[in-house]
């Protein structure tokens, strides 16, 4: 079934130049682009995209990296989306991933490794909202109804990332 997920192409992929590369991957896996855009992270979003990893020691200098340099996101749609780009990226370090992987090809290390990909169909979700309004992505295979329900359920300041996370958080 046609399932969306969501990528990030990193800071160190688009300063190696490799992007071009990445995303004739993606499509040879049979991935469709939905949405597809240039930006530069401000530290607020970075840290609100990567919340979940707040109290981990990498934690400031994963939001130093991921601001160090403009990404492109991209929506994503295929069949088994979430699992397949998951597989087809690789182990988060890069150093470890196979050579036939995105990260092994692309990636440096744990830190510099060319590529997010979505955990789960309600993280892609989330994620694609987080960097996309409605009308700069195209198809209809996510109901807006699912996508709604799933930002409603991200905390407030992981679906606006200019909102300041609570204190505490
Ligand atoms: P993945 O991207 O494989 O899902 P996560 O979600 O565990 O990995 O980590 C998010 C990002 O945080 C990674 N892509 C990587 O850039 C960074 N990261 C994860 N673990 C470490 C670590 N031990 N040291 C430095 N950076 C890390």
């Amino acid at each position: 079934m046609a399932e969306r997920t969501f990528t990030i192409f990193k800071p160190d992929a688009l300063r190696k130049g490799v992007q071009g590369h990445m995303l004739q991957r993606l499509l040879d896996e049979g991935f469709g682009v939905r949405g597809l855009k240039m930006a530069r992270l401000s530290r607020l979003q970075a840290e609100a995209f990567y919340a979940v990893h707040r109290e981990r020691p990498f934690f400031p200098e994963l939001v130093d990296f991921m601001t160090s340099g403009p990404v492109i996101v991209i929506s994503l749609e295929r069949d088994n989306a979430v699992a397949h780009l998951r597989a087809v990226m690789g182990p988060t370090d890069s150093a470890k991933a196979p050579k036939d992987t995105i990260r092994g090809q692309f990636g440096t290390d744990i830190q510099c490794n060319a590529i997010h990909g979505s955990d789960s169909v309600e993280n892609g979700l989330i994620e694609t909202a987080f960097f996309f309004s409605g009308a700069e992505t195209v198809g209809d295979a996510v109901a807006p109804s699912a996508a709604k329900k799933a930002v409603a359920a991200a905390p407030a300041w992981q679906a606006n990332p200019l909102g300041r996370p609570p204190k505490g958080r």
